[in-house]
């Protein structure tokens, strides 16, 4: 039975990356008189390396004027990410970045019918909370039975430390879960705890496969364009639907 709902932030709760932590990246190259800056499509490939600090590390090793040594550059990439996410905490407070549509009436909708639910990220605690914050208001904390974030685990996704962690701290079994993910990593991710996941396809992971999952869709905003296909094509996905692809994982059946 389902009683516990699992959120992934970038790109599903809302669409951080493009037009919030990239820009944030490259205002903080420009804050530390770097040339470097990160266009919509390289950010698409850096995107497969999760953690910000991790990103800045990868790109940097293809970088002929990046410093040379790995301590050197882990210094930058530690400045450059603190720089990154005072940035990105400003571009949140512009309201520039906000819930993705059909978001907050799920959150709301699970939250009166009693089910529990938690953030499951492994991006910094600081940006979730400057985000959620901005979009839920200053009591966002207690819609949440937790909030598992970059910090809590050794390996980030699409090593499934994240979600094991929050199964353990709720006492949950993994089939009591839903997890809601947009990109490869995190249905990896969760996949890799046991927890069945439904995808909404964000900018950055449009096409990419996720067969695993129990349902992959436009957004939670929109009943049509999903796999399986809803049965009513009008209005937004709603807890019925998602408590319906859940039961079928008790048969583990998934798009395959
Ligand atoms: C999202 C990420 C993060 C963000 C940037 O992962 O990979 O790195 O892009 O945030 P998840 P930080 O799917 O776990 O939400 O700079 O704080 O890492």
């Amino acid at each position: 039975m389902l009683t516990t709902l699992l959120w992934d932030v970038d790109g599903t709760l809302a669409e951080t990356e493009r037009d919030g932590h990239r820009l944030a990246f490259n205002q903080a190259f420009a804050d530390a008189c770097l040339p470097w800056r990160w266009d919509v499509a390289h950010y698409g490939t850096l995107l497969s390396t999760t953690g910000g600090r991790e990103r800045l590390l990868r790109d940097m090793a293809t970088r002929a004027d990046a410093p040379p040594s790995l301590p050197e550059r882990e210094q930058l990439a530690n400045e450059l990410h603190r720089r990154k996410n005072q940035a990105y905490a400003q571009i949140v407070a512009q309201q520039c970045v906000t819930l993705r549509p059909g978001v907050p009436e799920l959150i709301e909708e699970a939250q009166a019918s009693g089910l529990r639910q938690a953030i499951v990220t492994t991006t910094s605690r600081i940006n979730v909370e400057a985000l959620l914050r901005q979009q839920l208001g200053a009591g966002w904390k207690r819609r949440f039975a937790a909030c598992i974030c970059g910090e809590d685990v050794k390996l980030k996704k699409p090593a499934p430390d994240a979600y094991r962690y929050v199964l353990a701290l709720l006492g949950l079994a993994p089939r009591q879960a839903l997890a809601l993910e947009d990109a490869p990593a995190g249905v990896a991710a969760a996949q890799g705890a046991g927890i069945p996941v439904v995808v909404t396809r964000s900018a950055y992971f449009a096409d990419d496969p996720v067969d695993a999952a129990l349902a992959v869709g436009p957004g939670l905003h929109d009943r049509q364009g999903w796999r399986p296909a809803l049965d009513v094509h009008a209005g937004r996905v709603t807890l019925d639907d998602l408590t319906l692809w859940h039961s079928r994982a008790q048969s583990s059946t998934t798009l395959h």
